[in-house]
């Protein structure tokens, strides 16, 4: 049967935000969990992914979730070791116990970030491209795909982790011409992946049927994903304001844009 119920992590924040709005109309149920309150919706959890007896009732008796929660960018090693690589691992744990089927996972693009972006006739960046995080945010990514294939290995529990491009309301930049996710069709994607049949662990790229697509959204397809969006009425105005992707400039060479080149950020 199709999950009615599902749990979503991370429901304050930007993606979150636009997923409150938007999965409702295909049915779902939603029940709210994130770290901050959220306004307007008394019973929301709140929650810290480190609190696994909050995390024990949360999963209680939902169909599946969609795990948002997290940093969602580049931080300390120990602050993405805590919310992203144990958070999620307690999610996880939380949701094996509680027999919860299937997960939709937040994996980012910074998974790969590493990745030469396509240049002229170069192919689409498959799935199964090498991973090269290009941060410890990438690599807390990367910990979570791993997570799910153990999951699903050992204990049958189904995740999708979808590699999300950049899912705002506009695109904001030349390059995320490239990886935008318009909020409807990220709406329509998690949809599919929290629907599919027999999806064991399986990965994909999240992003719209953007003209400019740099990576190959045929597994996405496959789970009945059908994007209607594309950037590209946004292009003129972009390219005009920023110019073009240039091909020596690193920060425009490789997948993860400027995660690629901005200083670390350690410890004080
Ligand atoms: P966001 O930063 O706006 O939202 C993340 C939410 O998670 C926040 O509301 C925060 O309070 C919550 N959170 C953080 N640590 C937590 C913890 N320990 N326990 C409970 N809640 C915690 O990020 P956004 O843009 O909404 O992204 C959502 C997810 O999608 C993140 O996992 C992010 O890595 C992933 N993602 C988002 C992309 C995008 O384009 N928005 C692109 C690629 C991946
Ligand atoms: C991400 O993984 C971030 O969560 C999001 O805020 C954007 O920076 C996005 O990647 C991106 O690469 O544009």
């Amino acid at each position: 049967p199709a999950p009615r119920t599902v749990l979503l992590t991370g429901a304050a924040g930007g993606l979150g935000t636009l997923m409150r709005g938007l999965l409702p109309g295909y049915g779902y149920t939603l029940r709210l969990l994130d770290l901050r309150p959220i306004e307007g919706e008394p019973e929301a959890i709140t929650a810290d992914l480190a609190d696994r007896e909050a995390l024990r009732e949360a999963v209680h008796g939902v169909d599946a979730i969609l795990h948002l929660a997290g940093i969602s960018l580049e931080s300390t090693f120990d602050k993405i070791l805590k919310a992203n690589i144990e958070g999620t691992y307690n999610l996880y744990e939380a949701a094996r116990e509680g027999g919860v089927r299937r997960i939709v996972f937040a994996s980012s693009n910074h998974a790969v970030g590493y990745t030469p972006r396509p240049q002229g006739d170069d192919p689409l960046i498959p799935v199964d491209t090498p991973r090269r995080p290009d941060t410890f945010y990438g690599l807390s990514k990367c910990f979570g795909e791993d997570l799910a294939q153990l999951y699903w290995d050992k204990h049958g529990l189904e995740t999708v982790s979808v590699r999300i491009g950049s899912c705002f309301p506009e695109p904001t930049s030349v390059r995320m011409l490239s990886l935008w996710m318009s909020p409807a069709d990220g709406a329509r994607l998690f949809h599919a992946a929290l629907t599919a049949e027999n999806v064991g662990h399986t990965v994909v790229y999240g992003s719209s049927a953007n003209t400019r697509l740099w990576w190959d959204l045929t597994d996405a397809r496959a789970l009945g994903y059908e994007p209607r969006d594309d950037s590209e009425p946004y292009a003129g105005k972009l390219l005009a304001e920023q110019g073009g992707l240039q091909p020596d400039d690193p920060a425009h060479a490789r997948l993860g844009g400027h995660f690629v080149t901005d200083p670390p950020i350690w410890p004080h």
